[in-house]
């Protein structure tokens, strides 16, 4: 949560930022679960121009200055290359933060609010549910490129805006203390789902001890490829945009890839309550590993190709382990809209890990077959 709670004053936010146009309205706008977002309108020289302005969520990002130097240059690095390449659109496939009055890519309120403002991708769309295997692909190309950028990032090693975000062990561990702690009297009706993450604690350490074996590598990576924080542009579904990069730091290639199928191959998104049938769509799946492999395929390794398919079990046990961590502590991280909001995206986490669990055979056929450059079989029989 930010430190208020109050509707903010936009039009005296603006007037931090080197903005150069009249304030005319703003509203709340999108659907993360971290971030304030507002879309705001300004009068440019006569021309109506619409920007983000996003107050960081100081809760959950406990360095924002830091944060902040992280997105500048991960974006001025994109914006450099883009330019270089000749990409006639460059303004439009990276985040560019408005300075502040004295030149900062943030600005502090007088309540300690940190802000930020973006120029506003227009004429493209981030999808909460996606709706086209062409969507998938696409999505899951535009993460791959952005990592293949980031690759080329020089320089220091990125700060880590969430130590241990991807820690899987340390996010089953963090569960066992909201457990035991059990602060909000929530635990004695939760054996099933606790049980579920428990018995799954050797999934939680596969990949992280890859990582810190060696055998998988550290890269720059995006770490929340959640399918809305990628827009995809309106009129022809290319990936134009990878947005919400408050998390861009070093990280593994499997996390962003996991996210995705968390988040696109589900038959059911992460808010339905209805899990009777829920399942893994397999040509979707397909559509990403094929998407994610045209960037990637270049630059990843052996080690992480085989634990492709693998890693969508691993991120979405690890998303159900912080939805049930967050409810038995209270609700004080992701925002909700209803009082058992985050038990309800656990199990729809849960019911998505057991889909995968009994799919997994055909998620590795698929992956196999598309690393060779091959037509999975399997997809004949879908
Ligand atoms: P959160 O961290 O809360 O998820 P995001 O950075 O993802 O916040 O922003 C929330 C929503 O705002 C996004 O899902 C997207 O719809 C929209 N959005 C964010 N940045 C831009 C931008 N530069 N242009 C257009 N829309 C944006
Ligand atoms: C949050 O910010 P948003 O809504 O894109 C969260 C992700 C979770 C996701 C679950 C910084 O993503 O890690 O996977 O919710 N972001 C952070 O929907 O914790
Ligand atoms: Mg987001």
């Amino acid at each position: 949560m930010a430190p208020t709670t109050l509707a903010p004053n936009l039009r005296e936010i603006a007037l931090l930022f080197d903005m150069r146009a009249d304030f005319i309205e703003g509203h709340p706008y999108g659907s993360g679960h971290i971030n304030d977002t507002y879309c705001a309108t300004f009068d440019q020289a006569g021309r109506k121009i619409r920007y983000i302005l996003q107050r960081i969520n100081t809760h959950v990002f406990k360095t924002p200055v830091a944060l902040m130097e992280n997105i500048e240059r991960v974006t001025r690095h994109s914006l450099g290359q883009l330019l270089a390449d000749g990409c006639p659109d460059a303004r439009r496939r990276t985040l560019t933060c408005i300075p502040s009055v004295d030149g900062k890519p943030y600005a502090i309120d007088p309540l300690g609010n940190y802000w930020r403002i973006y120029l506003f991708i227009e004429n493209a769309s981030g999808h909460d549910e996606i709706q086209t295997n062409e969507q998938a692909y696409q999505a899951a190309r535009a993460f791959g490129n952005f990592q293949k950028l980031a690759a080329g990032l020089g320089g220091a090693r990125l700060h880590e805006t969430i130590p241990d975000f991807h820690n899987t062990p340390k996010r089953l561990e963090a569960l066992r203390r909201a457990l035991e702690a059990d602060s909000s009297n929530r635990a004695a009706a939760l054996k099933p789902e606790i049980d579920f993450a428990l018995n799954r604690a050797a999934d939680c350490a596969r990949i992280h001890d890859l990582i810190a074996s060696g055998a998988i590598p550290e890269r720059v990576t995006h770490n929340d490829t959640k399918l809305n924080n990628v827009l995809l542009d309106d009129l022809t579904a290319e990936g134009v945009c990878v947005i919400d990069l408050d998390t861009t730091m070093p990280g593994s290639a499997l996390y962003d890839f996991g996210d995705m199928v968390r988040t696109a191959t589900p038959t059911e998104p992460e808010d339905s309550i209805d899990l009777s049938n829920l399942d893994i769509r397999l040509d979707r799946f397909d559509s990403l590993v094929c998407g994610y492999l045209d960037a990637a395929r270049s630059f990843l390794c052996p080690a992480e190709l085989d634990h492709l398919a693998y890693s969508g079990k691993l991120l979405t046990l690890e998303c159900g382990i912080r939805f049930l961590t967050d409810y038995l502590q209270g609700d004080v991280y992701f925002k909700i809209k209803r009082p058992a909001h985050n038990l309800d995206r656990c199990r729809n986490q849960f019911a998505f890990v057991a889909a995968i669990e009994r799919r997994l055979p055909e998620m590795e056929e698929i992956v196999q077959a598309r690393s060779n450059g091959k037509t999975p079989s399997i997809l004949a029989e879908i």
